[in-house]
């Protein structure tokens, strides 16, 4: 079997040392990943992978992707029930197609440069200090700890709060158009869900809208639980292809039977039996 990847020649580690807490430039791009998400909710690691990775990260893509799970549904931006006893224009009652397809982690194994990336022993740690998150485990699911979403033609993912507090991210390949990532920050708190101002963005106000065009290899720290966004619908011929990283808590976390079920198509006797476990770190 071919060795693993080496993650240090992947991840651009003379742009971003991770793996040199003691590195003077270490504690500088902390600092300014902290100060994006203090701000905004989200930072970005500009070219975080090697610009000469890039082709057979996106080829890993290409591979792995016939194997994703297609999953359609109509959602609203809080993934809830329709309650009619609300006027049909508030934001909970606004429904949107959503499909998505998801790369079961089990397709990435010790041959994958996405893998190598999660499991490099310094990354977790880092994320961690970057969210300054008290407990932080990568996950323990086969199926979900890291895994590849694909938009196809079309396809987006529309206005949404998550249910988890953030999300790691790695663009691998963009569309041939489309595909920007919208977001709102702070547009509701834990105690106003201002649901006025919800309502105007989705009618189309995009006063308090923030565009990022992420390309390859960068990689996205974003706390989307207070930030409205959306992904815009991939246009052209090629599907659009983004590395999630998944982490809990707690250590051991698998998804629910149900909700691993619904997003992977598949369940593994894992899921039987840890079902009961929660996680904060599930992928919406
Ligand atoms: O694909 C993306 O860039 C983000 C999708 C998203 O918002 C989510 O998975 O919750
Ligand atoms: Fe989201």
């Amino acid at each position: 079997m071919a060795a693993s990847p080496d993650a240090g020649t992947i991840i651009n580690l003379a742009r971003y040392p991770i793996d040199q807490p003691d590195h003077p430039a270490f504690e500088a791009c902390l600092a300014a990943i902290r100060a994006e998400l203090g701000d905004d909710g989200c930072a970005v690691l500009k070219g975080f992978v090697r610009p000469e990775c890039l082709a057979d990260l996106e080829a890993e893509a290409e591979r792995t992707a016939p194997f994703a799970h297609r999953n359609f549904n109509r959602t609203n931006a809080y993934f809830g029930r329709d309650d009619e006893s609300l006027p049909a224009h508030h934001p909970k009652r606004r429904f949107y197609e959503r499909s998505n397809a998801f790369v079961p982690a089990d397709n990435f194994g010790p041959d994958s440069m996405l893998r190598s990336i999660y499991e490099a022993p310094y990354f977790a740690p880092f994320i961690q200090a970057a969210l300054q998150e008290e407990h932080f485990f990568r996950y323990d699911d086969p199926l979900a700890d890291v895994i590849i979403n694909v938009v196809e033609p079309g396809g987006g993912f529309p206005w949404h709060f998550d249910t988890n507090n953030y999300t790691v991210t790695l663009s691998i390949r963009n569309g041939d158009a489309g595909g920007l990532f919208r977001y709102c920050p702070n547009l509701r708190t834990p105690t106003d869900e201002n649901y006025d101002s919800v309502r105007a963005v989705l009618d189309g106000d995009t006063a308090g809208v923030h565009t990022l065009a992420l390309e390859p290899g960068d990689l996205q720290i974003f706390k989307g639980r207070y930030a409205l966004h959306n992904v815009s619908p991939v246009q052209g011929n090629r599907a659009r292809y983004v590395g999630i990283f998944s982490f809990a808590e707690i250590p051991g976390m698998v998804g629910s039977v149900e909700r691993t079920r619904q997003l992977y198509g598949r369940v593994l006797p894992i899921h039987e039996e840890r079902a009961g476990l929660r996680s904060d770190a599930l992928v919406d």
